[in-house]
């Protein structure tokens, strides 16, 4: 990154500074990157930011390695004879046309399946076109890494409030957390945006407050916190049905505020009648007294907040627990006030900020379902169970090719090696993504975004589960290459092919301009018929002229999106309708971001989007779901090992293994068990250990430790990067094992189809 001695050195070198938000991972830090003649030789947290205040994990100080990395594409490639080769973009695209297109006019839209993933989560390009580019594919079969994540909250919250409205716990604020399958030590949070997130735990603890930690892991988290609660995997629901049920029972229920506002309330005690302490106890694994102690713990501190995460959704009963965490906040009197689980409101209007308040359409689930396997399609996307069957089984809507934003399926999604072979069997592909990894080196196209540094960034999704509201722009802080293309152009070029449109030159340039203004007329279009909102009535073309920069430049791409979604937003300035209000240019005037203040109180019932206009406590689906649950309770939970994963602080999913700063140190990639079943099974620390699942097996390094329950491990996720063709030298070298050759598409959350990634049956036994 930093040149050697040459003649250039003899000159004074340009410094300059450049201020973003780090796109990397959900706390959404301020970054401060000194630029010497245009390289990155410094990141820095941003002491100005309003929100992380110079907060920064070696992740986010890694992002001018990460645009350095060689390994990261920076022009198109396509595969030729088996070997990948660089091209034009002309001629990626034409290939695209050639390949894919006519897959399309035989077998119809559905032949071409799509897989979102994480990143696009992370950049304005997916977040703002990956509509149009499922559009012009004209495909149901879409599928995300949804359904290995977050899905379970997303249903549940949809379910009681009707929208995807998830109450964050008021980590600055509360006296008490309890926190259950989430490890921020090393994560720094998810569906909870605190950058700094440990730091926000200490004060906690230093204001008197209490934070507790549900892990079948003592996790870093569960290191620092005031009591460790060592679950048994998979059976978080148990254990919250068994609190919400002593709430009720010990008259400890504080419900009183929000009754008024809730359906089905009178309901719960009879749904929760089955689970007490001592019914649960031997399920979880948790003795009934530590249960009713946490339940009288809730209810007695001055204000509380329970906040789930990734152990409570990847697992069995995923959405039951995510439900559940929320009826707990709700009993506790906790729901909606400060100090403990609130709603964020993001500058970008969510639907809770849409519509009339507190009505709305609500969620219903499973309106369609998949052709194969009748998975119910949610949010508008099939499991990602149903993938590799739909890419084997022949057929009317057999998926035959494949397009990929940002996403790692194969290194990510259950039974590695059957879709590892669906995948490879794809007539087409073509990926959206800057590496060739277990995915991508299976495709015939590859389109490389640019770096994180080169792209403009709006936390458009994660700043509505922020524990503060704030708002904050990033310009790119470096160009584009002469050879790379923008995130968001390749997205609608790519678009443009698959409606038949030009592949190359000039035309192709008017279909992404027309296609832009298209999105831009769209979104200012549904903002102007909500009759509640800020230019209800107004006329498309006089909002689209005043989409200008502070020059008087006409706005395009992204940022036009951007500024009418932040206009339009709660805190908009409505297109003059509220002058003081917010705009994409006072963002940009404020390059450390805009403190849009505490999270507010009594959001509901204006917020609810529910047909009944109230809190749906007990939703059908989940009451349903409760008899499961407590079947369940009769089952022998210590019967098989079970499988759980972990995260590192120097990770990122499957894709950040290829940058030494982060990969150095000892192997991270082992098989964490405890002292008693390493004796039992005759297994060192160190020595390699077999680990056998229904849907295959792999050997790693056991590490002995009794920072984990007896009968669970745990495996991180992300390693593997050693597969023919994966053009990843560091991770490739520092592969480990992946996880997900264990993990079973089939072993399920029924109600969100989420994969189980947690509480795997598993075999274990050394590896003589
Ligand atoms: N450094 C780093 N940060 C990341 C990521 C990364 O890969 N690396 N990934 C990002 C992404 S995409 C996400 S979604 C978030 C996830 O963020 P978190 O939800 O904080 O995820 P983890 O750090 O995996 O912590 C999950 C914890 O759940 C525990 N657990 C496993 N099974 C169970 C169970 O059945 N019950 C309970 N109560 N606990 C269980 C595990 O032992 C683990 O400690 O992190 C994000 N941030
Ligand atoms: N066993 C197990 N499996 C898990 C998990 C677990 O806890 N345990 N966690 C699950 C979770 S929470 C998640 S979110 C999923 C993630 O699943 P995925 O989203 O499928 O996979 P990632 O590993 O995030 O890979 C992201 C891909 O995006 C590419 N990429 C990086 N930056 C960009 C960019 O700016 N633009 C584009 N277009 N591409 C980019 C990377 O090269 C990589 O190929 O994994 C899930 N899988
Ligand atoms: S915590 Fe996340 S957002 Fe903050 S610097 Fe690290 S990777 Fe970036
Ligand atoms: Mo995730």
């Amino acid at each position: 990154m930093t040149d050697t001695l040459d003649a250039r050195t003899t000159q004074t070198p340009t410094i300059t500074k450049a201020y973003r938000t780090c796109p990397l991972c959900e706390a959404g830090c301020g970054l401060e990157i000194t630029l010497t003649d245009g390289e990155p030789t410094l990141v820095r947290g941003d002491r100005d930011d309003v929100f992380s205040k110079g907060f920064l994990c070696p992740k986010g100080s890694a992002i001018g390695k990460l645009h350095d990395d060689p390994d990261w594409l920076r022009a198109p490639m396509v595969k030729r004879d088996g070997a990948f080769v660089e091209v034009s973009w002309d001629e990626a695209f034409a290939t695209i046309e050639a390949g894919l297109l006519p897959i399309l006019n035989e077998h119809g839209r559905d032949a071409c399946a799509m897989y979102l993933g994480n990143p696009g989560a992370h950049s304005l390009g997916p977040l703002l076109y990956n509509r149009t580019l499922i559009k012009s594919v004209g495909t149901g079969n879409i599928f995300s890494a949804s359904t290995v994540d977050q899905r379970p909250k997303e249903i549940s919250s949809g379910l009681m409030f009707g929208s995807v409205a998830v109450p964050v716990p008021d980590l600055d604020r509360t006296d008490f957390l309890l926190m259950l399958g989430a490890n921020p030590y090393a994560s720094n949070g998810s569906l909870c945006t605190a950058p700094d997130f440990p730091g926000r735990l200490e004060r906690l603890q230093e204001r008197g407050g209490t934070v507790v930690v549900v892990d079948p892991r003592r996790s870093e988290t569960a290191v620092k916190c005031d009591q460790h609660v060592a679950i048994r995997p998979g059976t978080d629901a148990h254990l919250l049905a068994a609190i919400a049920n002593t709430l009720i029972a010990e008259g400890l229920a504080d419900t009183e505020r929000l009754a008024p506002y809730c359906n089905g309330l009178d309901d719960l005690p009879a749904a929760l009648a089955p689970y007490t302490p001592e019914s649960v106890a031997a399920t979880v694994g948790v003795e009934a007294g530590v249960i009713r102690q946490l339940a009288s713990d809730l209810a007695s501190a001055p204000t509380a907040a329970v906040y789930g995460r990734i152990g409570t959704c990847t697992q069995e009963f995923g959405t039951l627990a995510s439900w559940l965490v929320d009826v707990v906040n709700l009993l506790s009197g906790n729901l909606d006030r400060i100090g403990g689980a609130m709603f964020a409101k993001g500058a970008v209007g969510q639907p809770s900020t849409k519509g009339a308040p507190g009505t709305g359409r609500g969620l219903s689930l499973g309106r369609s379902a998949s052709r194969v396997g009748n998975w119910p399609k949610n949010f508008g996307e099939y499991p990602v169970s149903a993938l590799p069957e739909e890419i084997e089984t022949p057929g009317e809507g057999q998926v035959r090719a494949m397009i990929v934003v940002g996403g790692n399926p194969i290194s990510s999604n259950p039974n590695f090696a059957r879709l590892d072979a669906a995948i490879a069997s794809l007539e087409f592909m073509v990926v959206i993504d800057p590496y060739i990894n277990e995915t991508t080196r299976h495709a015939d196209v590859i389109l490389p975004p640019p770096s994180a540094l080169q792209k403009s960034h709006y936390d458009l999704a994660l700043l509505n589960f922020a524990v503060h509201n704030v708002a904050n722009y990033s310009p790119a802080a470096l160009p584009l290459d002469d050879s790379q293309m923008d995130e968001w152009e390749i997205m609608l070029r790519l678009a443009s092919v698959m409606l038949g449109q030009a592949s190359a030159g000039a035309e192709a340039a008017q279909d992404i301009a027309e296609m832009d203004e298209a999105a831009a007329r769209g979104i200012l279009s549904s903002a102007i018929r909500d009759s509640y909102g800020k230019v209800h009535g107004r006329d498309v073309d006089e909002l689209m002229a005043q989409l200008v920069d502070a020059d008087g430049t006409p706005r395009t791409g992204p940022e036009r999106l951007l500024d009418i979604l932040l206009r339009t937003g709660p805190y908009g300035e409505g297109f003059g309708s509220d002058p003081d209000g917010l705009t994409l240019s006072q963002l940009e005037a404020n390059p450390h971001g805009i403190d849009l203040g505490e999270l507010e109180p009594n959001r509901i019932p204006d917020l609810l989007r529910t047909p009944s206009g109230l809190i749906e406590v007990l939703p059908e689906p989940l009451a349903a779901d409760m008899n499961r649950l407590t079947a369940s309770l009769e089952r022998d939970w210590s019967e098989s090992m079970v499988l759980v994963g972990r995260r590192h602080l120097r990770s990122n999913n499957s894709w950040m293994h290829n940058i030494k700063v982060l990969t150095k140190g000892k192997n991270r990639c082992t098989m964490q068990l405890h002292p008693d079943d390493a004796d039992r099974l005759g297994i060192e620390d160190g020595a390699l250990a077999r680990v056998t699942s229904r849907v295959g097996e792999v050997s790693l390094a056991a590490e002995v430790t009794n920072g984990i329950r007896p009968g669970v491990i745990s495996i991180p996720h992300g390693f593997g990067q050693n597969l023919p063709d994966v053009q990843m030298a560091i991770a490739t070298d520092y592969a480990g094992v992946n996880t997900n050759v264990l993990s079973d598409e089939y072993f399920l959350d029924p109600v969100s189809g989420n994969i189980a990634l947690n509480g795997i049956p598993v075999q274990v036994s050394a590896v003589s």
